[in-house]
C-alpha cells in the first residue's frame, strides 16, 4: 500500500509500516512495524499478550520479559485498551494465535495511553447510542460501514458504466417531494425552507439537459414513527431518466442493485461472513426480478389473514409476509393513488393506479427502493397538489417542466442505509448509519 511510511523517525531504523491485513495474508513476512490501537490485553506476568487493530484487521503481539527493556515491558502493561501504539516486531506464523500470525515484538512505543475505555461487555444498546463516537470503532461498525462504502462504489461504478451523470441537487428547498407531514421547515432568513426529502424534482429538472442522471444526497423525513427501518437523516441514491417508461426503469432498478450485490461479495467477504451474512444468497441475486401487482400483493395478504382491503399501504409487517419466503427483491407495481405521491404518472390501463413500484429486499427486510414514472400533464398536477393542499407558488417551476419540451420519463430512489440493512442483516437501520438520527436522538 502506498504512503504507508517508515518508524524511522521514532526507531531509528527505516522498517516499513504494514497493514494488518498483509500480515494476516502472509503477503509480507520478517520485521514489520505495524501501528493500530490496543483492542485486547491480557498478561502473564512473564508475557503480555496484546492484539493490536488498525483499519484493516487484528493481529496479536507478544511481549516476552527479557525480549524489550524492561521500562518498555513496564509501560507496555499500563495500555488501557484503545491505547494508540506503534510495535516493531517479527512476524511468526503461529496456529494458536487467532488469524495464525503473531508478532513477537521487539520494541512498542505507546502514542497515547488511553484512559479506561468506557464500552467494555455487554453494554445496553442505548449506552452504545450514547457513546457512537467510539462505537464505530467495534468490528460491527468497522464491517459495516465497509460494507456500506462497497455500496456506494459499486453504485457509482454501475452509473458511470451506464452513461449516467452524476449531478448536485439542493438540499435546502421551497417545495415537499414527498408530502407536508414529514418536512423539515428550517427558518430560511425569515422565509420558510424545507430540508430535503427527496432530490428527484431537481433531477427531473436537470434530464432535459442531460437525459440520464443520478445522485447521490442525504434526505431527511421528519417521521415520527420508531420502526427498525425509519431514520430521520439517510443516504439517498437517486437517478432520473429520460425516455424512460416504468419498466424500463424497473429493469436499470435490478441491474443497479443486483451489480451491487456482486461487487459486495466480491469485495466483502471477510466482513459478511463476520456479520453472518451468507454470500451465496447474494451472489445469486440477478435480473430479472419477480414482479407482482398491488392487486395480486392485496389478495396473497388476505389469503394469509391479513385484515386489508384494496386502497391500504402496506407496513413493515404487509412487506415481511410478501418477502419472507423470497430469495430474491420482489417488484410490486401499480399502487393505489390515494398511497402515493402526487408526481407519478397515471395508468392508462386502471386510472385509479400509477405507474409505479416499488422493490422489496428479500427474506422480510421490505422496501429499498421507490420508483415511478413520471405524470407529464401539468394540469393533472395541478388537481393533485391543489387537492392536498400544497402552495402552488412554490411548485410553480416544477410544473414549468412539463411546459417547453416534456418528455415521458421516470426514475426512483433507493435508501442506501435499508440495503445496507439487508445485506448486513441488521436489527434496526439505525445500525447501518454511523451517527444516526432517530426522532429522540441527535447527540453525537
Ligand atoms: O419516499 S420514497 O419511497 N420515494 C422517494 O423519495 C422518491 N422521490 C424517490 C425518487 O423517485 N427519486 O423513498 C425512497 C427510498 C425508500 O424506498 C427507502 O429505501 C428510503 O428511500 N427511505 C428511507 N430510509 C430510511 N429512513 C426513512 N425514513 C426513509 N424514507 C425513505
Amino acid at each position: 500500500m502506498a504512503g504507508l511510511g517508515t518508524a524511522n523517525d521514532d526507531h531509528g531504523s527505516d522498517i516499513k509500516f504494514v497493514k494488518v491485513i498483509d500480515i494476516l495474508s502472509g503477503k509480507v513476512s520478517g520485521r514489520v512495524a505495524v501501528r493500530g490501537w490496543v483492542y485486547r490485553h491480557r498478561s502473564t506476568g512473564a508475557v503480555q499478550f496484546i492484539v493490536i487493530r488498525d483499519s484493516t484487521g487484528a493481529i496479536q503481539t507478544t511481549l516476552k520479559k527479557g525480549e524489550v527493556t524492561d521500562e518498555k515491558f513496564a509501560l507496555a502493561e499500563k495500555l488501557h485498551i484503545e491505547s494508540s501504539v506503534v510495535v516493531v516486531g517479527d512476524v511468526r506464523e503461529d496456529k494458536r494465535a487467532p488469524g495464525g500470525y503473531e508478532i513477537a515484538v521487539r520494541d512498542l512505543k505507546p502514542i497515547h495511553i488511553g484512559e479506561p475505555f468506557p464500552i467494555t461487555k455487554d453494554m445496553s444498546e442505548d449506552y452504545l447510542l450514547d457513546v457512537r463516537h467510539l462505537w464505530v470503532r467495534s468490528r460491527e461498525q468497522n464491517a459495516v460501514m465497509k460494507v456500506k462504502a462497497s455500496v456506494l462504489k459499486a453504485a457509482r461504478e454501475w452509473f458511470n458504466m451506464n452513461d449516467f451523470y452524476e449531478v448536485t441537487p439542493p438540499i435546502i428547498t421551497p417545495s415537499a417531494c414527498e408530502g407536508g407531514a414529514t418536512v423539515f421547515a428550517i427558518d430560511y432568513f425569515g422565509n420558510e425552507a424545507y430540508l430535503s426529502q427527496s432530490a428527484q424534482m431537481y433531477l427531473e429538472a436537470l434530464i432535459f439537459s442531460l437525459e440520464r442522471v443520478w445522485s447521490l444526497t442525504p434526505s431527511f423525513r421528519a417521521e415520527k414513527s420508531r420502526t427498525p427501518r425509519h431514520i430521520v437523516e439517510f443516504w439517498h441514491l437517486e437517478a432520473e431518466e429520460a425516455w424512460v417508461g416504468n419498466g424500463e426503469n424497473m429493469k436499470i432498478q435490478e441491474e443497479l442493485l443486483s451489480h451491487i450485490c456482486q461487487r459486495v461479495v466480491e469485495w466483502n467477504e471477510k466482513e459478511l461472513a463476520f456479520l453472518g451474512r451468507d454470500v451465496k444468497s447474494l451472489r445469486s441475486i440477478e435480473p430479472p426480478f419477480p414482479r407482482i401487482k398491488y392487486d395480486e400483493a392485496i389478495e396473497f395478504l388476505q389469503s394469509k389473514g391479513f385484515s386489508i382491503e384494496w386502497g391500504d399501504d402496506f407496513g413493515a409487517r404487509e412487506e415481511k409476509a410478501l418477502t419472507i419466503e423470497e430469495s430474491m427483491p420482489l417488484f410490486i407495481i401499480n399502487y393505489p393513488k390515494e398511497i402515493k405521491a402526487f408526481y407519478m404518472k397515471e395508468n392508462p390501463e386502471d386510472p385509479r393506479t400509477y405507474l409505479c413500484s416499488d422493490l422489496l429486499a428479500p427474506e422480510g427486510y421490505g422496501e429499498i427502493i421507490g420508483a415511478s414514472e413520471r405524470e407529464t400533464d401539468p394540469n393533472k398536477l395541478i388537481e393533485r397538489l391543489k387537492r392536498e393542499g400544497a402552495n402552488l407558488e412554490n411548485y410553480e417551476w416544477y410544473i414549468d417542466l412539463r411546459r417547453y419540451g416534456s418528455v415521458p420519463h421516470s426514475g426512483f430512489g433507493m435508501g442506501i442505509e435499508r440495503v445496507v440493512r439487508w445485506l448486513c442483516k441488521l436489527q434496526h437501520v439505525r445500525d447501518a448509519v454511523p451517527f444516526p438520527r432517530t426522532p429522540s436522538r441527535y447527540y453525537p
